[in-house]
């Protein structure tokens, strides 16, 4: 039995609900792309409008100039794609030099009310695995992920060939 890491072959979630995904998710762990963006303190609001389109807003701490910290807002807005879980995203800063892009934004696993798994493949390899990927896990809980939720959110980092690749970007400031 060998791994599959085919980009084309990752499992999302079935039947994705975009209204129950709604609303404010704190990041918990993050695997990093090449050329780090958000650092930490990380924060994504997900708003549904009245014709079904997704949009967000983040805040975070980033690294801008390889070397400038500061509390970033960005926004994005999410075009629809064949899955209801896949996305393409096309996000930008509220200043102009923070970063901008048009990334895939994939949901890999969530139960609504307490962790969900995000998944983006920036660079496919002549193989079809990922060569330049990013992945948050995000909580409803600002406190981070519930200890029963551990099981299933390592089963999906090593079902997208990410386990081992993560780094906790909680907020560890009181609350
Ligand atoms: O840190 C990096 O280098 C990769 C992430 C850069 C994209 C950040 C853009 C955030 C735009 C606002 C959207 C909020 C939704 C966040 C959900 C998941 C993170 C992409």
């Amino acid at each position: 039995w060998a791994q599959d890491c085919q980009v084309d072959n990752i499992q999302v979630m079935q039947n994705f609900n975009r209204t129950k995904y709604a609303g404010t998710w704190y990041a918990v762990a993050k695997k990093d792309p090449v050329g780090l963006f958000l650092l930490d303190n990380i924060v994504a609001q997900f708003n549904i409008a009245e014709d079904g389109q997704m949009t967000a807003t983040a805040e975070g701490r980033v690294i801008i100039l390889q070397q400038w910290e500061l509390c970033a807002h960005m926004f994005a807005t999410f075009e629809d794609t064949y899955d209801p879980a896949k996305f393409k995203m096309k996000y930008w800063g509220a200043a102009a030099n923070l970063q901008t892009g048009y990334d895939d934004h994939w949901v890999i696993s969530t139960d609504y009310d307490n962790y969900a798994v995000h998944y983006a493949c920036r660079e496919k390899g002549y193989d079809g695995t990922c060569i330049d990927s990013y992945s948050f896990v995000f909580s409803r809980h600002p406190t981070g992920l519930r200890p029963e939720d551990q099981y299933i959110v390592t089963q999906k980092k090593q079902e997208i060939c990410l386990l081992g690749k993560y780094r906790r970007v909680h907020d560890s400031k009181p609350l």
